[in-house]
Order: C-alpha cells, then sequence, then structure tokens
C-alpha cells in the first residue's frame, strides 16, 4: 500500500509537471484524447504576427474544444490576401505530438 501510494504520487507529480510546462490553453483536453491526425474548424481572423494568427474559433467537438480566441502556429506562410476579419476553414495537426498547428486555412 505504501509503494502504491509512492507510485501514484510520482506519476501525479509528473502530469502536473507536463501541464505547467505547456503554454496551450487545450493541454488538459489534449490529454484525454486519442493521437488524431487531423481536426478542422472554422472561425474568424482576429490578429496576424508573423507565423502566428490569433483565431476566434468556433467550438470543434471532436476535441472537446469551446468557442473561444486564441493564438495559432501556422506550419505554411498564411496564404496572400488573407487578412483580419476573415472568415476561414482551417485545418489543424499535431506537431510532436502534442501542439496543434494550422496545415491548412482558407477564405470561408
Ligand atoms: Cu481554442
Amino acid at each position: 500500500m505504501k509503494k502504491l501510494t509512492l507510485v501514484l504520487a510520482v506519476t501525479l507529480g509528473m502530469v502536473s509537471g507536463m501541464a505547467q510546462a505547456e503554454m496551450s490553453a487545450h493541454d488538459m483536453a489534449q490529454m484525454s484524447m486519442q493521437p488524431q491526425p487531423k481536426q478542422e474548424g472554422r472561425g474568424l481572423i482576429k490578429a496576424v504576427n508573423g507565423n502566428t494568427v490569433q483565431l476566434a474559433h468556433e467550438a470543434i467537438p471532436a476535441l472537446h474544444w469551446p468557442p473561444m480566441t486564441m493564438w495559432f502556429s501556422l506550419r505554411d506562410p498564411l496564404p496572400a490576401g488573407l487578412k483580419v476579419g476573415d472568415r476561414v476553414r482551417f485545418e489543424l495537426q499535431q506537431s510532436d505530438g502534442k501542439k496543434w498547428t494550422i496545415s491548412k486555412i482558407e477564405r470561408e
């Protein structure tokens, strides 16, 4: 029993350490998820900064994500012509098995 408690404490310590190491708002949801190859979403471009884009995205039920405004990294440069205020459809892929990155984005 003592040993089991120790193992549990170590495991919990690792999990909370991982959670603290990540900055994404979605980590808790991701941890309970099976790996997913690709997800789709829709949203509105709120801001663009280099290779990142801020989207007010709709809910993505498959990931248990509620609607929210957040920053995403772009795998490729933002397509020419896309700008703040545009409604978009986008595709997410997990880079290094964790962070969701936009692999495709187009005007809706
Ligand atoms: Cu989000």
